[in-house]
């Protein structure tokens, strides 16, 4: 292979930085009531510890995950290690696939919908049926010997420095404890200490169990989530009973090792080991022993938690996770509490820190936060979705950092060994809501999980392609899991779409896109390249003459009026393709590879099947007019809509017609969903430059019914995708970037008259500091590589302007003749 000639990487980090320095201080002051100088800025904060799951507030380093609940009779970690799941390698291709193809295909010609359903079913699914689910490691309870009814309460989730604390006076004394994931050190720290009394517990360990939780609702709740429950201050859990596989014994005289194997998935295997070690530093006594830890007569206890499995790829579970937690918890021992927390906050405040949003404060932004979300579709509280937004940052930042696993539906916070959904990787939407926010929001790092991921898939999705489909190249279905599984699985109501890898491709070059790293670019091609290939041999043509189409495929988990899912060439796996199709040649033409495959790609494109409207005016769902007919009018899915957001093939610029059949199609829709279903159809709304509206689908993402009080997203149950989604909602109103333009306040809602952006990034590898008053621009700073031309819109005007020699560009009267 030649060398490739990728474009040097525009700008660094270094020089990125420096322009920041100098593009900050030339914001104006706005005179906006200070939400900055608030003690509870940026905090999530509570007056009672968490009764339930969904009120306990969860720290993550991108790989440790604790859930802190705050009690004071009994504290409860509840934690979580992002390897941790079901089953053992394996690979569920099913050999039986690639000779019912012809059929199933032919049948779906033939409008044999069901009977092609039936066929694939039998012949077309993975096996197992199920991919396997993640998993829990149990929690930690500390049982205090001492607990009164407090004269003082209060948890607080600071996401400036990514630590709980929770701090309570009562007739035993004054007490605080501290907590956070720490991503240097790879430790979970919990420091209690007690400015008058004494600490006395002991710590025992309940280990990964089936939970109970809410039964999925597929149209988004309509009760709210928010408990009404009295106060019970004394409130304990049993430990209940040890698995016998589970080991917990003395490792030197101040630390308890422990020791277990992971569940076993739906093909009966289970192939982890895992190993938690907690250390415990304190000026007490402290004793260990194989029921667990005690501590008394202390004034400060640090505990240092460590934990791992043997997992090392998905094809390698190798590792030795005892060796890896003594070391990690014994290196964290020879530094100071205070140390380990100043490099913890050092290295968070560098990811975290890069982007700040200010849409003003009111009254309302002075009660706790279960308070706030309850009236947050009544009260005028736009801290709330400055906090709404931030608080996803603080959630993508501690469940997807370099080397660790992705965020999965849950990121990586999961109670039980049961989760909804597996708590695996939904790639029909979920998993690349994710990750939607990261890159304008700043957090560019986070993404690699992601790509290291799809790279994963590439290998075991090319054996799926060639197994199923006598393809090339690889593919992925619906869902996949920590074993990179690719086949389709549950069913061919949701399993036998093939374009989850296609549509991870096009997030993957959206991620380019804004950073334009050349490492980058490097990477993905082979990615895009592969998926491409896939398609150009798989795609068929329409009997009809409408052009080029998958089949089987199916428009995600909608039926159609045969009953099934089932069918030809559905609306968004022809926009998915387009696009990749398009990334795949830019990506080629910049690595200056594979030209003739480019042309071969390039063509197929044009003949992809177009958009259709249909008779009542909407954009097709699928490539026939079914949408009138559909059982599910308000289905969750828009999937059709695809095309509008995340893409940008139809847009208010440049395809008016299509947008005005996409936006009929979302009327129909209805704007309530699950949580993930309402953050995409406010994405959809900001970029139909329809404010208010938008602004109406973020109250009701932000309310009762779709966010619980420790303000994690209620599809419901939990998932995480809504707190993703809603915070790029909130972006997109802001500004966009697509089409070749940078937009200015596109869909500014009346509710955000005045407000301020710093290090918002945009496509092209800009950085946007802006400000704006009583809903108007008033001040504009951008930053990127020096000598870059941008095309900026703003209120249908557009200018051109270039970056000078430092890469920056003033602007604060660039649009003033409005
Ligand atoms: C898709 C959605 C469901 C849910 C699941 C995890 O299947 O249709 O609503 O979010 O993923």
């Amino acid at each position: 292979m030649k060398p490739i000639a990728f474009p040097k990487q525009p700008i660094s980090r270094r020089d990125v930085l420096r322009a920041g320095a100098v593009g900050l201080s030339a914001l104006p002051s706005l005179g906006l009531p200070a939400a900055t100088g608030s003690k509870y800025h940026n905090s999530l904060w509570y007056r009672q510890p968490a009764s339930r799951w969904e009120e306990a507030l969860p720290l993550g380093n991108g790989r440790l995950g604790a859930m802190v609940f705050g009690r004071l009779g009994q504290e409860r970690l509840q934690l979580n290690e992002d390897t941790l799941w079901a089953g053992a390698p394996y690979t569920p291709d099913n050999p039986e696939s690639l000779a019912a193809l012809p059929q199933v295909r032919q049948l779906i010609v033939d409008g044999k919908y069901k009977e092609a359903s039936d066929l694939a079913g039998a012949k077309m699914m993975a096996k197992p049926l199920w991919q396997m689910p993640y998993g829990s490691l149990g929690d930690l309870l500390l049982t205090f010997d001492a607990s009164h009814e407090p004269t003082h309460y209060e948890r607080r989730l600071d996401l400036d420095t990514a630590t709980t604390t929770t701090h309570y006076r009562n007739p035993h004394g004054d007490f605080s404890r501290e907590a956070f994931s720490s991503a240097p050190d790879q430790v979970i720290v919990l420091q209690l200490v007690a400015r008058s009394g004494r600490i006395a517990f002991d710590l025992a360990y309940r280990g990964p169990r089936a939970v109970e939780s809410a039964s999925p609702d597929y149209s988004g709740s309509a009760t709210s989530l928010v408990s009404s429950q009295a106060t019970d201050w004394s409130m304990a859990e049993p430990v209940g009973t040890r698995r016998a596989d589970t080991t917990m014994v003395e490792d030197g005289r101040d630390a308890l090792l422990i020791t277990g194997r992971n569940e076993a998935g739906p093909n009966g295997q289970s192939g982890l080991t895992y190993a938690m070690r907690i250390k415990v530093v304190s000026d007490g006594s402290i004793s260990v022993g194989s029921s667990g830890i005690e501590v008394g007569n202390a004034s400060r206890v640090t505990l240092l938690i460590a934990a791992a499995t043997s997992f090392v790829d998905y094809g390698d579970v190798s590792g030795d996770p005892i060796a890896t937690v003594r070391q990690q918890s014994e290196r964290a021992a020879r530094k100071s509490f205070e140390a380990l927390k100043h490099d913890h906050i050092r290295d968070y405040r560098a990811l975290f820190g890069r982007m700040t949003l200010d849409l003003g404060r009111s009254a309302a932004a002075d009660r706790p936060t279960d308070a706030r979300i309850a009236s947050a579709e009544s009260a005028r509280d736009p801290e709330l979705d400055a906090l709404y937004f931030q608080y996803a940052r603080y959630l993508l930042i501690s469940s997807s950092r370099p080397g660790s696993q992705p965020a999965n539906l849950q990121g990586i916070w999961n109670e039980g060994t049961n989760p909804p959904w597996g708590s695996k990787y939904t790639v029909n939407i979920n998993t690349e809501m994710n990750y939607w926010p990261a890159d304008p929001a700043g957090l560019e790092r986070c993404v690699e999980p992601l790509l290291r991921m799809v790279e994963d898939l590439s290998m075991t999705g090319a054996k799926t392609a060639k197994a199923m489909y006598g393809a090339r190249g690889w593919v992925v279905h619906h869902n996949t899991d920590l074993w990179r599984a690719a086949a389709p699985i549950d069913g061919t109501w949701s399993g036998l779409w093939p374009c989850g890898g296609a549509w991870l491709c096009n997030s993957l070059w959206d991620h380019y896109d804004y950073c334009r790293d050349a490492k980058v670019l490097e990477r993905i091609y082979p990615l895009l390249k592969g998926a491409s290939e896939f398609f150009l041999d798989t795609l068929i043509e329409d009997p009809n003459g409408r052009g080029l189409v998958t089949s089987p495929s199916l428009s995600p988990e909608n039926g159609h009026p045969f009953g099934v899912t089932l069918c030809a060439g559905p609306a968004m796996d022809r926009q998915i393709i387009r696009d990749l199709f398009a990334h795949t040649i830019e990506a080629g033409r910049l690595a200056g590879l594979d030209a003739a495959l480019m042309e071969q790609i390039a063509r197929a494109r044009l003949r992809i099947a177009p958009d259709r409207i249909g008779k009542n005016g909407q954009l097709q769902e699928w490539l026939e007019d079914w949408d009138g007919l559909a059982a599910d009018q308000h289905h969750r899915h828009v999937s059709h809509l695809y095309a509008v957001y995340p893409s940008g093939q139809i847009n208010v610029r440049d395809t008016p017609e299509l947008l005005k059949a996409a936006r009929t199609s979302l009327i129909q829709r209805g704007d309530l969903a699950t949580g993930w279903g309402t953050a995409w159809r406010l994405c959809l709304w900001a970029r139909m430059g329809e404010g208010d509206h938008a602004y109406a689908v973020l109250k009701s993402l932000i309310g009762p019914q779709r966010t619980y009080p420790n303000m994690f997203d209620a599809h419901p149950p939990f998932q995480i995708d809504g707190n993703f989604g809603g915070a790029t909602g909130i972006m997109e109103m802001l500004v966009q970037s697509w089409g070749g333009e940078i937009i200015l306040l596109p869909a500014l809602p009346t509710a955000w008259p005045a407000g301020q952006i710093r290090g918002m990034r945009a496509r092209g590898d800009v950085t946007i500091d802006m400000s704006w008053r009583r809903a108007k621009l008033a001040s504009l700073v951008l930053r990127g590589k020096p000598g870059s031309e941008l095309r900026l819109r703003y209120r249908g005007e557009t200018r051109i302007v270039t970056l000078d020699s430092q890469g920056l560009h003033k602007a604060n009267d660039l649009f003033s003749l409005r």
